[in-house]
Protein backbone atom coordinates (compact mmCIF):
# COMPACT_ATOMS: atom_id res chain seq x y z
CA UNK A 1 0.00 0.00 0.00
CA UNK A 2 1.08 3.65 -0.29
CA UNK A 3 1.88 5.72 2.88
CA UNK A 4 0.00 8.46 3.94
CA UNK A 5 2.70 10.81 2.72
CA UNK A 6 2.59 9.47 -0.95
CA UNK A 7 -1.47 9.48 -1.09
CA UNK A 8 -1.36 13.15 -0.36
CA UNK A 9 1.40 14.21 -3.36
CA UNK A 10 -0.30 11.92 -5.28
CA UNK A 11 -3.42 14.30 -4.48
CA UNK A 12 -1.79 17.62 -4.53
CA UNK A 13 0.38 16.99 -7.67
CA UNK A 14 -1.72 14.59 -9.59
CA UNK A 15 1.15 12.01 -10.15
CA UNK A 16 3.57 10.14 -7.87
CA UNK A 17 6.80 8.39 -8.74
CA UNK A 18 7.59 4.96 -7.02
CA UNK A 19 11.13 4.24 -7.41
CA UNK A 20 10.93 0.56 -6.53
CA UNK A 21 7.53 -0.98 -7.85
CA UNK A 22 7.75 -4.53 -9.55
CA UNK A 23 10.20 -6.82 -8.60
CA UNK A 24 12.85 -7.63 -11.48
CA UNK A 25 13.06 -10.86 -10.91
CA UNK A 26 9.57 -11.78 -10.21
CA UNK A 27 7.69 -9.18 -12.95
CA UNK A 28 10.51 -7.82 -15.39
CA UNK A 29 12.60 -10.80 -16.52
CA UNK A 30 9.63 -12.96 -17.09
CA UNK A 31 8.86 -9.95 -19.31
CA UNK A 32 11.66 -9.98 -20.95
CA UNK A 33 11.88 -13.52 -21.43
CA UNK A 34 8.06 -13.44 -22.67
CA UNK A 35 8.60 -10.73 -25.56
CA UNK A 36 11.82 -12.40 -26.56
CA UNK A 37 10.46 -15.48 -27.59
CA UNK A 38 7.77 -13.58 -29.09
CA UNK A 39 10.36 -11.47 -31.16
CA UNK A 40 12.01 -14.21 -31.92
CA UNK A 41 9.08 -15.90 -33.77
CA UNK A 42 8.39 -12.66 -35.08
CA UNK A 43 11.94 -12.50 -36.64
CA UNK A 44 11.76 -15.82 -38.08
CA UNK A 45 8.01 -14.80 -40.01
CA UNK A 46 9.84 -11.72 -41.09
CA UNK A 47 13.03 -13.84 -42.12
CA UNK A 48 10.94 -16.57 -44.26
CA UNK A 49 8.90 -13.40 -45.83
CA UNK A 50 12.61 -12.06 -47.04
CA UNK A 51 11.66 -9.14 -44.72
CA UNK A 52 14.60 -9.62 -42.31
CA UNK A 53 17.92 -10.95 -42.65
CA UNK A 54 19.04 -14.34 -41.76
CA UNK A 55 20.13 -15.25 -38.55
CA UNK A 56 17.99 -12.07 -36.87
CA UNK A 57 16.60 -13.95 -34.46
CA UNK A 58 19.03 -15.25 -32.61
CA UNK A 59 19.95 -11.54 -31.44
CA UNK A 60 18.28 -10.27 -27.51
CA UNK A 61 15.25 -8.37 -27.69
CA UNK A 62 16.54 -4.88 -27.88
CA UNK A 63 18.90 -5.96 -30.65
CA UNK A 64 15.66 -7.70 -32.52
CA UNK A 65 13.85 -4.30 -32.50
CA UNK A 66 16.72 -2.48 -33.71
CA UNK A 67 17.10 -5.24 -36.42
CA UNK A 68 12.84 -4.80 -37.11
CA UNK A 69 13.66 -1.03 -37.26
CA UNK A 70 16.50 -0.81 -39.49
CA UNK A 71 14.29 -3.01 -41.56
CA UNK A 72 11.20 -0.58 -42.04
CA UNK A 73 9.25 -3.32 -40.32
CA UNK A 74 6.30 -2.01 -37.92
CA UNK A 75 6.95 -4.24 -35.22
CA UNK A 76 4.67 -2.59 -32.48
CA UNK A 77 1.23 -4.42 -33.19
CA UNK A 78 2.25 -7.47 -32.62
CA UNK A 79 3.57 -6.80 -29.54
CA UNK A 80 1.29 -4.34 -28.15
CA UNK A 81 -1.54 -5.43 -25.33
CA UNK A 82 -4.27 -4.21 -27.01
CA UNK A 83 -5.99 -4.38 -30.56
CA UNK A 84 -5.97 -1.36 -32.18
CA UNK A 85 -8.98 0.71 -33.01
CA UNK A 86 -9.63 0.99 -36.87
CA UNK A 87 -9.62 -1.61 -38.84
CA UNK A 88 -9.28 -4.75 -36.79
CA UNK A 89 -9.56 -8.35 -38.82
CA UNK A 90 -9.64 -11.90 -37.61
CA UNK A 91 -6.20 -11.92 -37.62
CA UNK A 92 -4.91 -8.84 -36.56
CA UNK A 93 -2.14 -9.34 -33.87
CA UNK A 94 -1.59 -8.46 -30.57
CA UNK A 95 0.23 -9.88 -27.51
CA UNK A 96 -2.13 -11.51 -24.19
CA UNK A 97 0.91 -13.31 -22.65
CA UNK A 98 1.15 -14.08 -18.97
CA UNK A 99 3.74 -12.06 -18.07
CA UNK A 100 1.99 -9.40 -19.36
CA UNK A 101 -1.07 -10.66 -16.97
CA UNK A 102 0.95 -10.95 -13.68
CA UNK A 103 2.27 -7.41 -14.51
CA UNK A 104 -1.27 -6.08 -14.69
CA UNK A 105 -2.56 -8.22 -11.69
CA UNK A 106 0.66 -8.06 -9.64
CA UNK A 107 -0.41 -7.27 -5.67
CA UNK A 108 2.24 -4.02 -5.19
CA UNK A 109 0.49 -2.54 -8.21
CA UNK A 110 -2.96 -3.29 -7.32
CA UNK A 111 -1.94 -2.22 -3.33
CA UNK A 112 -0.94 1.07 -4.63
CA UNK A 113 -3.72 1.88 -7.00
CA UNK A 114 -5.91 0.62 -3.81
CA UNK A 115 -4.60 2.97 -1.62
CA UNK A 116 -5.85 5.84 -4.16
CA UNK A 117 -9.38 4.51 -5.62
CA UNK A 118 -10.23 1.59 -2.90
CA UNK A 119 -10.56 -1.90 -3.21
CA UNK A 120 -12.71 -2.48 -6.00
CA UNK A 121 -10.65 -2.58 -9.12
CA UNK A 122 -11.94 -2.66 -12.64
CA UNK A 123 -8.27 -3.18 -15.08
CA UNK A 124 -8.97 -0.94 -17.97
CA UNK A 125 -8.32 -1.78 -21.19
CA UNK A 126 -6.45 1.36 -22.53
CA UNK A 127 -3.32 -0.15 -21.94
CA UNK A 128 -0.04 -0.50 -24.27
CA UNK A 129 3.25 -1.50 -24.47
CA UNK A 130 5.82 1.30 -25.40
CA UNK A 131 9.05 0.22 -27.07
CA UNK A 132 10.75 3.22 -28.33
CA UNK A 133 13.80 2.80 -30.46
CA UNK A 134 16.38 5.47 -30.42
CA UNK A 135 15.00 9.11 -32.42
CA UNK A 136 17.99 8.66 -34.86
CA UNK A 137 17.24 5.02 -36.06
CA UNK A 138 13.64 6.05 -37.03
CA UNK A 139 13.02 5.76 -40.78
CA UNK A 140 10.62 7.52 -42.20
CA UNK A 141 7.78 9.51 -40.74
CA UNK A 142 6.58 7.70 -38.04
CA UNK A 143 4.92 9.72 -35.01
CA UNK A 144 2.73 7.48 -33.34
CA UNK A 145 2.61 7.76 -29.60
CA UNK A 146 3.98 3.92 -29.04
CA UNK A 147 6.72 4.79 -30.91
CA UNK A 148 8.06 8.10 -30.85
CA UNK A 149 7.66 10.77 -28.13
CA UNK A 150 4.20 11.52 -26.82
CA UNK A 151 2.70 14.57 -27.31
CA UNK A 152 0.73 16.82 -24.14
CA UNK A 153 -2.48 15.09 -23.24
CA UNK A 154 -4.93 14.10 -20.46
CA UNK A 155 -5.46 10.45 -20.25
CA UNK A 156 -9.24 11.61 -20.25
CA UNK A 157 -8.85 12.85 -23.57
CA UNK A 158 -7.93 9.08 -24.89
CA UNK A 159 -11.44 7.51 -23.29
CA UNK A 160 -15.00 8.04 -24.76
CA UNK A 161 -17.08 10.58 -23.17
CA UNK A 162 -19.23 8.34 -21.18
CA UNK A 163 -15.82 7.75 -19.15
CA UNK A 164 -15.89 11.27 -18.45
CA UNK A 165 -16.99 10.85 -14.59
CA UNK A 166 -15.12 7.55 -14.27
CA UNK A 167 -12.65 7.09 -11.36
CA UNK A 168 -8.93 6.40 -12.57
CA UNK A 169 -5.32 5.83 -12.36
CA UNK A 170 -2.73 5.11 -15.20
CA UNK A 171 0.20 2.92 -13.70
CA UNK A 172 3.29 3.34 -15.94
CA UNK A 173 5.69 1.05 -15.57
CA UNK A 174 9.71 1.27 -16.46
CA UNK A 175 11.01 -2.15 -18.08
CA UNK A 176 14.06 -0.25 -19.13
CA UNK A 177 15.06 2.91 -16.38
CA UNK A 178 13.27 6.44 -18.08
CA UNK A 179 15.79 8.97 -18.11
CA UNK A 180 15.70 12.60 -20.00
CA UNK A 181 17.98 11.30 -22.67
CA UNK A 182 15.90 8.01 -23.35
CA UNK A 183 12.07 10.03 -22.76
CA UNK A 184 11.05 9.82 -20.02
CA UNK A 185 7.44 10.92 -19.12
CA UNK A 186 7.05 14.73 -17.83
CA UNK A 187 4.03 16.01 -16.19
CA UNK A 188 2.68 19.55 -15.30
CA UNK A 189 2.25 19.61 -11.64
CA UNK A 190 -1.21 19.69 -10.07
CA UNK A 191 -2.75 19.79 -13.51
CA UNK A 192 -4.91 16.90 -12.75
CA UNK A 193 -7.45 19.96 -10.85
CA UNK A 194 -8.41 21.62 -14.43
CA UNK A 195 -11.46 20.14 -16.07
CA UNK A 196 -10.40 17.94 -19.74
CA UNK A 197 -9.48 20.50 -21.65
CA UNK A 198 -9.68 20.09 -25.56
CA UNK A 199 -7.46 17.90 -27.31
CA UNK A 200 -6.39 18.39 -30.92
CA UNK A 201 -5.55 15.50 -33.35
CA UNK A 202 -2.51 16.08 -35.17
CA UNK A 203 0.06 13.85 -37.01
CA UNK A 204 -1.58 10.52 -35.55
CA UNK A 205 -1.42 11.84 -32.00
CA UNK A 206 -3.60 14.03 -29.56
CA UNK A 207 -2.56 16.88 -28.40
CA UNK A 208 -3.64 19.91 -26.31
CA UNK A 209 -3.37 23.28 -27.82
CA UNK A 210 -0.12 25.45 -26.22
CA UNK A 211 -2.56 27.80 -24.91
CA UNK A 212 -4.12 26.00 -22.69
CA UNK A 213 -1.42 24.88 -20.31
CA UNK A 214 2.61 26.73 -19.40
CA UNK A 215 4.68 24.43 -20.77
CA UNK A 216 7.33 25.99 -18.56
CA UNK A 217 6.39 23.94 -15.78
CA UNK A 218 6.83 20.49 -16.88
CA UNK A 219 8.59 18.14 -14.57
CA UNK A 220 10.22 15.50 -16.22
CA UNK A 221 10.09 11.97 -14.49
CA UNK A 222 13.14 9.68 -14.55
CA UNK A 223 12.36 5.83 -13.15
CA UNK A 224 14.38 3.54 -12.20
CA UNK A 225 14.02 -0.16 -14.01
CA UNK A 226 11.18 -1.87 -11.75
CA UNK A 227 9.51 1.66 -10.58
CA UNK A 228 6.38 3.50 -12.16
CA UNK A 229 4.62 6.93 -12.42
CA UNK A 230 0.84 7.01 -11.02
CA UNK A 231 -1.26 9.62 -12.28
CA UNK A 232 -4.33 11.05 -12.60
CA UNK A 233 -6.25 11.00 -15.86
CA UNK A 234 -6.52 14.65 -15.59
CA UNK A 235 -2.24 14.92 -15.06
CA UNK A 236 -1.45 16.71 -18.30
CA UNK A 237 1.78 14.48 -19.38
CA UNK A 238 3.64 14.17 -22.71
CA UNK A 239 6.98 12.40 -23.20
CA UNK A 240 10.46 13.56 -24.25
CA UNK A 241 12.52 12.11 -27.13
CA UNK A 242 14.69 9.01 -26.99
CA UNK A 243 17.92 10.62 -27.80
CA UNK A 244 19.86 8.10 -26.05
CA UNK A 245 21.49 4.90 -28.30
CA UNK A 246 18.99 2.46 -26.51
CA UNK A 247 15.09 1.54 -26.55
CA UNK A 248 12.95 2.62 -23.62
CA UNK A 249 10.80 0.14 -22.97
CA UNK A 250 7.30 0.70 -20.32
CA UNK A 251 3.99 -0.34 -20.02
CA UNK A 252 1.37 2.25 -19.64
CA UNK A 253 -2.08 0.11 -17.41
CA UNK A 254 -5.20 1.99 -16.15
CA UNK A 255 -7.75 0.72 -13.66
CA UNK A 256 -10.84 2.17 -13.06
CA UNK A 257 -13.41 1.24 -10.12
CA UNK A 258 -15.24 -1.19 -10.79
CA UNK A 259 -18.77 -0.09 -12.10
CA UNK A 260 -17.54 2.92 -13.56
CA UNK A 261 -17.01 2.78 -17.56
CA UNK A 262 -13.59 2.35 -19.32
CA UNK A 263 -14.07 4.87 -21.88
CA UNK A 264 -13.23 1.68 -24.06
CA UNK A 265 -16.66 -0.48 -23.57
CA UNK A 266 -16.13 -2.14 -26.71
CA UNK A 267 -13.10 -3.81 -25.35
CA UNK A 268 -12.20 -6.40 -22.58
CA UNK A 269 -11.82 -5.24 -18.89
CA UNK A 270 -11.97 -7.05 -16.26
CA UNK A 271 -12.12 -7.50 -12.24
CA UNK A 272 -8.56 -7.49 -11.00
CA UNK A 273 -9.09 -6.88 -7.29
CA UNK A 274 -12.54 -7.10 -5.06
CA UNK A 275 -13.30 -6.69 -1.76
CA UNK A 276 -16.94 -7.32 -1.55
CA UNK A 277 -16.90 -10.20 -4.19
CA UNK A 278 -13.45 -11.93 -4.43
CA UNK A 279 -14.86 -14.97 -6.75
CA UNK A 280 -15.34 -12.00 -9.13
CA UNK A 281 -11.45 -11.56 -9.71
CA UNK A 282 -10.01 -12.86 -12.81
CA UNK A 283 -6.93 -14.97 -12.03
CA UNK A 284 -6.07 -16.86 -14.93
CA UNK A 285 -4.08 -15.45 -17.92
CA UNK A 286 -5.08 -17.45 -21.14
CA UNK A 287 -8.61 -16.81 -19.72
CA UNK A 288 -7.83 -12.84 -20.37
CA UNK A 289 -6.11 -13.44 -23.68
CA UNK A 290 -9.77 -15.23 -24.78
CA UNK A 291 -11.26 -11.87 -23.65
CA UNK A 292 -9.32 -10.07 -25.92
CA UNK A 293 -9.54 -13.03 -28.88
CA UNK A 294 -13.27 -12.59 -28.97
CA UNK A 295 -13.61 -9.32 -28.80
CA UNK A 296 -11.50 -9.36 -32.11
CA UNK A 297 -14.04 -11.88 -33.67
CA UNK A 298 -16.73 -9.32 -32.81
CA UNK A 299 -14.90 -6.04 -33.88
CA UNK A 300 -13.83 -7.66 -37.34
CA UNK A 301 -17.14 -8.00 -38.44
CA UNK A 302 -18.64 -4.61 -37.39
CA UNK A 303 -17.86 -1.07 -38.38
CA UNK A 304 -14.17 0.18 -37.73
CA UNK A 305 -14.55 1.66 -33.69
CA UNK A 306 -13.56 4.95 -33.10
CA UNK A 307 -10.39 5.63 -30.43
CA UNK A 308 -11.47 9.08 -29.38
CA UNK A 309 -14.19 11.82 -29.77
CA UNK A 310 -12.07 14.58 -31.18
CA UNK A 311 -12.72 15.91 -34.73
CA UNK A 312 -10.03 18.58 -34.61
CA UNK A 313 -13.18 21.03 -35.44
CA UNK A 314 -12.65 23.36 -32.06
CA UNK A 315 -10.97 26.69 -32.67
CA UNK A 316 -8.03 26.32 -30.48
CA UNK A 317 -7.38 23.17 -33.47
CA UNK A 318 -6.71 25.71 -36.01
O1 LIG B 1 5.24 6.56 -22.54
C1 LIG B 1 4.88 7.53 -23.21
O2 LIG B 1 5.51 8.01 -24.10
C2 LIG B 1 3.57 8.20 -22.91
C3 LIG B 1 2.69 7.38 -22.05
C4 LIG B 1 1.35 7.96 -21.78
O3 LIG B 1 0.90 8.93 -22.29
C5 LIG B 1 0.55 7.24 -20.81
O4 LIG B 1 1.02 6.22 -20.28
O5 LIG B 1 -0.59 7.65 -20.56
FE1 LIG C 1 -1.12 9.31 -21.54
Amino acid sequence: MLTQEQIEKFERDGYLVVDRLVSVAEVLEPLEIEYTALLRGLCQQWSCDDRLPAAADEKDFSSMIMAAVDAGIDYFQPIDISLPTGDINARTPFHAGPAVFALMTNTAVLDAVESLLGPELTSNPIQHVRVKPPRGALKGAEKRPHIVATDWHQDRGVTHADADESRMVTVWVAVTAATEENGCLQVIPGSHKQPMLTHCPASGQLRIPKQQFSEAMAQPLPVPAGGAVFFHPNTIHSSLENTSASIRWSFDLRYNVTGDSTGREFFPSFVARSFSAPETELRSATAWRQLWEDARTRLSCGAPVDIHRWDGEDELCA
